[in-house]
C-alpha cells in the first residue's frame, strides 16, 4: 500500500466507473464490487495507487467497473500479469481478480506458481463452479455429480479445493468470503490487502442464470469462528473438515513476500532492437 495514500477521505463509490455492469441481476459478482469498493474505502486508498488486474469471464469485468487503473487480459493470465506488475511498481496496490474457471482450469499453473512466489499481491477468485460467460461448462470447482444440458451425466470428475491447494502451494493468507455479505467480504479484502504476501480470497459468487440453485447459499453459509492461524498443520486440519460454507480467514502466516530488487534497465530500446534484429 502506498503512504502517500492517506491525504484524502474517500468512500465506495469514488472506487467504482460510470460503466454499468453487464452482469445478470442478482448476479453474486456485484456484491464482490461493493466490498471491493469499500475496503479500499476503509483502507483511504487513491484509486490511482491502485491496479485491479484480471483475466477473462464474467467476474473478470471488474477492472472496467472501478476508478482504479486497470488490466483486462488474456483468459487465465491474470496473475501472471500481475506479478510482473507488482514487481515493477511495487509502490502499487495490486489486486487480481477472475473467475473458477480463469484461475483453476486455464490459469492453474499460475495459481500454483504465484503461492508459491508469495508475491504481494490479493487474489480474489469469484467461485460459482461453472463457466458463467460461456454458458454453463463445468469448472474445476464443479461438484461431481452436478448435471446440465452440457454435462447431462456429471464430470464424474473430483472437484478442485482450492484452499488445499494454495496452502500445499505457499499462499501467506487464505481466507473464505460470500458476496451475500458485503461487509464482512470487504473486511477478508482488508485483512488480505494488509497482509504481506500473496493473499488467496475464495469469494462464493452466485452464478443466477446456470446455477440458480446456488441462491440458496445464503440460507447455508456460516462464520467459521475460527482465530486465524499461521500453523499450516492447524490450518489443514480445518481445511479437510470443512464443508465449503464456512466464512471467514483461516489462515494467515508470516512468510515474506517476494520482491526482487528492481534495478535500472540495462539496455536501451536500441540494444534490444539490435539484439532481436534478423
Ligand atoms: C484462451 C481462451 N480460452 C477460452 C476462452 C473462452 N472463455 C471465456 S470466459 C471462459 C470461462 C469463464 O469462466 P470463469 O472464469 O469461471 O468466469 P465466470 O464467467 O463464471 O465469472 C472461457 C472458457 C477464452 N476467452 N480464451
Ligand atoms: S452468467 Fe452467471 S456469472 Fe455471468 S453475469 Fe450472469 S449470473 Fe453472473
Amino acid at each position: 500500500m502506498s503512504e502517500a495514500a492517506v491525504d484524502v477521505v474517500h468512500v465506495p463509490n469514488d472506487y467504482k466507473s460510470d460503466v454499468k455492469p453487464v452482469w445478470c441481476p442478482g448476479c453474486g459478482d456485484f456484491g464482490v464490487l461493493n466490498a471491493m469498493a469499500k475496503s479500499m474505502a476503509r483502507l483511504a486508498l487513491r484509486p490511482e495507487d491502485v491496479a485491479v488486474v484480471s483475466g477473462i469471464g464474467c467476474s473478470s469485468r471488474i477492472p472496467a467497473y472501478t476508478t482504479c487503473y486497470g488490466f483486462h487480459g488474456v483468459h487465465g493470465r491474470a496473475l501472471a500479469a500481475a506479478t510482473g506488475l507488482k514487481i515493477a511498481r511495487p509502490d502499487l496496490t495490486v489486486v487480481v481478480t477472475g473467475g473458477d474457471g480463469d484461475g483453476y482450469s486455464i490459469g492453474g499453473n499460475h495459481f500454483l506458481h504465484a503461492c508459491r512466489r508469495n508475491v504481494d499481491l490479493t487474489y480474489i477468485v469469484m467461485d460459482n463452479r461453472v463457466y458463467g460467460m460461456t454458458k454453463g461448462q463445468p469448472s474445476p470447482t464443479t461438484e461431481t455429480h452436478w448435471t446440465s444440458k452440457l454435462a447431462p451425466q456429471g464430470t464424474g470428475l473430483s472437484e478442485f479445493h482450492p484452499m488445499a491447494i494454495a496452502l500445499a502451494a505457499g499462499a501467506n493468507f487464505i481466507a473464505r468470503g460470500f458476496t451475500g455479505d458485503p461487509n464482512g467480504l470487504a473486511e477478508i479484502i482488508i485483512q488480505g490487502i494488509t497482509t504481506p504476501g500473496f493473499s488467496f480470497i475464495e469469494v462464493l459468487s452466485p452464478c443466477v442464470t446456470f446455477r440458480p440453485e446456488q441462491k440458496d447459499w445464503k440460507k447455508i453459509v456460516r462464520p467459521a469462528h475460527l482465530e486465524p492461524t499461521d500453523d499450516p498443520a492447524v490450518a489443514a486440519r480445518q481445511i479437510f473438515t470443512d464443508d465449503g460454507m464456512n466464512l471467514g480467514i483461516l489462515y494467515s502466516g508470516k512468510r515474506p513476500p517476494y520482491q526482487p530488487p528492481i534495478g535500472r534497465a540495462e539496455a536501451t530500446p536500441e540494444d534490444l532492437e539490435a539484439e532481436f534484429a534478423l
